[in-house]
This record gives structure tokens, sequence and C-alpha cells, in this order.
């Protein structure tokens, strides 16, 4: 079992989740900042502060060179480099971000860029979002801004993080900020311009980015486990893995990589929603579709099927282990995730984000003893270097490289392998950042 020579080792981390400084240095204000504190978020808590990377970034960028990273995962706050989402560029935002990726280069760290992770922009908001059908030309005039400025350095890009969340969370159950619960053809709609904004963002990477660019979007994996190692299971979970109808498809996976991998719509989907599927040109697909440089994807845990007779749904049992967000610990998730997306798309995957939350404390020697997080790592790491053996990975991202914002959780979930106090803003490596540490150092043979 082995990583490849130059693989990618990271963690990662999202502009609100992270920096605070929500209204300093005139930045705007974004969907959250507008609306978090208003009875949607555990303890009504915001990301105002968050653990304020935005004042401390030097020293959490050498905190990283601590933990060994090779790269760093970041999202750029849109707001914060154009205060309306349009028209006037915020240069002092604009340089936050040109600073952190001087810092991380300087400290031998690769930059990989999220354009989006979810803070959208008030002011475009206000102006129909998503639905807007200049949505996707904000999109693109946000990415020339942003790319301009960075492609000098850096080469990574990914254009959405978890657009299932967008669209599914925040804009159908109205879990996530703007907290909507909009009408089929509109999420449809909203779906199509999200769909498009990322097709305009890469077309304007390839052609304008100062070096060779590598392009991905960050999907989540919501992957069913075969039953047995028979074909027909196997091929069974594959099928349910991509399903894809007119009821689940905010949140499914094909519905937003078939387009951007495939060139077309999930079969189900077009069937079911027939008129209501809004179309694009040849010219349109041509962008939505255009060839891409990896596969980025977010792993978690298995999707499971309706609880059978046993009460459990097939990725649960009793008794059955789970962090504390309540999400079962389901290793084989990264072998299957990684098998069936490169069976379907062919290209090279990267993990974007994997990790688990708990309620770490500081214990009494002043050190944060999470041997959980490191056997869940571990075991994770198992399964996608039983991957790594059968087809390409590229790198593993960890989430997250500190403890943040864990939106709809608020503060309660801790996800770092840097544990940070809210009160003082200290920061302690956990026992997983050090372990973590000679993970990379022996590329992986230790496992
Ligand atoms: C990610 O969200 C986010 O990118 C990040 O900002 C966040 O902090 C982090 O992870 C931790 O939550 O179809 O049954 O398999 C992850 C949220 C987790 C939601 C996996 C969907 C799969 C459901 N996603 N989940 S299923």
């Amino acid at each position: 079992m082995a990583f490849a020579k130059d693989f990618i080792w990271g963690a990662a981390a999202a502009s609100y989740q992270i920096e605070g400084a929500w209204n300093e240095d005139g930045k705007g204000p974004n969907i959250w900042d507008v609306s978090a504190k208003y009875g949607h978020i555990k303890h009504n808590e915001t990301g105002e502060v968050a653990v304020d990377h935005y004042h401390h970034m030097k020293e959490d960028v050498a905190m990283m060179k601590k933990l060994g990273l090779k790269a760093y995962r970041f999202s750029i706050s849109w707001a914060r480099v154009l205060p309306e989402g349009v028209g006037k560029v915020n240069e002092k935002g604009l340089k936050f971000y040109s600073d952190l990726v001087d810092e991380l280069i300087a400290g031998g760290i690769e930059p990989l860029v999220t354009i989006f992770h979810w803070d959208y922009p008030y002011a475009l908001d206000c102006r129909g979002g998503w639905k807007n059908k200049d949505s996707s030309e904000w999109f693109l005039e946000y990415t020339k801004v942003i790319v301009d400025a960075l492609s000098d350095r850096v080469k990574y890009w990914m254009t959405f993080n978890e657009p299932q969340c967008t669209l599914g969370v925040g804009l159908k159950i109205g879990v996530f900020a703007p907290f909507q619960k909009c009408s089929t053809p509109e999420l449809l709609q909203m779906g199509a311009n999200m769909l498009l904004s990322h097709g305009k963002a890469v077309k304007y990477i390839r052609e304008h980015a100062k070096q060779k660019a590598y392009i991905s979007m960050a999907p989540y994996a919501s992957t069913f486990r075969p039953k047995d190692d028979s074909q027909e299971e196997i091929d069974k979970a594959y099928e349910d893995t991509f399903w894809c109808n007119i009821d689940n498809f905010p949140m499914s996976m094909s519905y937003w990589s078939d387009p951007v991998y495939l060139g077309r719509y999930p079969e189900q989907l077009v069937r079911e929603a027939g008129d209501l599927l809004p179309q694009f040109t040849d010219e349109e697909w041509a962008m939505i579709s255009a060839p891409l440089d990896f596969y980025g994807v977010n792993i978690y845990y298995h999707a499971g099927h309706e609880p059978d007779a046993s009460g459990y749904p097939d990725n649960w049992y009793q008794g059955c282990p789970h962090t504390a967000i309540n999400w079962p610990v389901t290793p084989t998730t990264m072998y299957w995730s990684a098998k069936f997306l490169y069976r379907r798309y062919g290209l090279p995957i990267m993990i974007t984000e994997n990790g688990m939350s708990e309620h770490d404390w500081v214990c009494l020697d002043g050190k944060v003893h999470d041997s959980y997080r490191i056997d869940f790592t571990h075991r994770y790491l198992k399964e996608l270097s039983k991957a790594a053996d059968e087809l390409p990975v590229i790198g593993y991202m960890h989430w997250s490289v500190m403890d943040n914002y864990e939106w709809a959780e608020g503060y309660d979930e801790r996800f770092g392998l840097v544990y940070v106090d809210y009160r003082t803003q200290e920061r302690i490596i956990k026992d997983s950042g050090y372990w973590y540490k000679n993970v990379i150092e022996s590329n992986g043979n230790n496992l």
C-alpha cells in the first residue's frame, strides 16, 4: 500500500468559518452575516469573530508549517473582495488573500483556492441571488478579480464547495443561509445558474490564469456501501449512489457531476422534470463540461437507505460508532467513493475534505488528547490507501486545520487538528495534529 511520491497532504478551512472581521477593512456583508443571529443557529452563534483568522493569519500559517502541511485549502470571501458582490473591488480585502498566499508559499505550503464556500454576498441575495439570470455573470466577475490577482501564485482552483448544500440545505430545506424553501422550478433554475457559473469560471481560469491551472469542483460524496463483494451488489450500490430525480436532485451527486464531467443531466431527472428543466445552448454546455483536471470530493460517511426491519439504515447499526455531530464512522466510504467516482468520471481523485467532530477539551496537562480523531483518520486513510492501489488519488485535505464555526451547529462541534479556545483565541495543536504530521512525514507509510 503506498501513496504517490508527490501526494498532496493538507488540511482545509473556509472563509466564513474562520476569518471573523466580518465588517472590517471594507468587507461587505454576506448572507450569514445578516441572518445567522436571528434564531437559525444553535445559541444564535455567528462567524462575526470566529477564530479571528483575519488577524491571526501569520500565526496560523506558522502553525500549519508546524503541522508539516504540504497544502492548505481555503476559500475566499466574495464580499470581502467585492463588498457589493460586483462593481467596486475592495483592495484591502484582496490584499489579505494575496498576503495569505505569499505567506503559504514562503512556508512551502501549496495554496488550494475554493472560489465559493457558501458565504454569498448579501447585496446579490437582495437582487434575487442564484434566481437572477445575471447570477452567473456576477460569479464570473468575482472569479476574474481573484484569478487576475492570485493566479501568478495559485495553481489549484475549486469552483464550488458542496453545491448540494448551497442549493439543498440553503435553498430547499432552509437550514443554512439564506434559510429559504424554494419551489422545484426555482431550484432547477438556480442549479442551472450555478452550473453555468462553474462553466464560465473554468473558461476564464483556463484562458487567463498566469500559469497552468488545476481545476475541479468539490461536491460531497453520498455513497452507498455494497452489501457484499458480488458484482451485482457493487453495481446496485453504484446505481443508488448516482440516483437523481426530481425530488433529490439538489442533494444528489450526479445532478452536479454529470453535467460537469459528462456533459448531460442525469436521465431520470430529464424524464421527470420534462419542460421544467432549464436548457443550455451548445456553447453553454461546452463551458459547463469543459475538461477538468481532477475530481475533488468531500467525504464524511456512507449514505444510508431507509431503515430496514432492524430499525436502522444500512450505514448504521445498534451501537454504531458515531461522532459528536451524530455522523456514523464508516471508513469504507473512502474506498467506495473513490472507486465509484473514478468508474463514472475517470479523473484522478482528490479528497478535498474529511474529518470528524468531537467535543474536545484541554486536559489537565494542557494538551488535547483526541485519540478518537487519530483512530478515525487512520481508518479512513487506510481505505484511501487501498483505493490508491487501484486508481489515481492525488491528495487528501483534512477537515479542518483548526476548530471553527460549524454553520448551523455554531461552535459546539470541533473538527480541528488544532484546538481553539474561543474566549482567548489561543491555539493548541491536538494529539491528532502531531499524529498527522508523522503521517505526512512518512507519506502514509506508517499507517
Ligand atoms: C462540509 O459539510 C463543509 O464543506 C464544511 O464547511 C463543514 O464544516 C464540514 O463539512 C463539516 O460539516 O447523503 O446521507 O451521505 C459537510 C456536510 C456532510 C452534508 C455529509 C451531507 C452527507 C449526507 N455534509 N452529508 S448523505
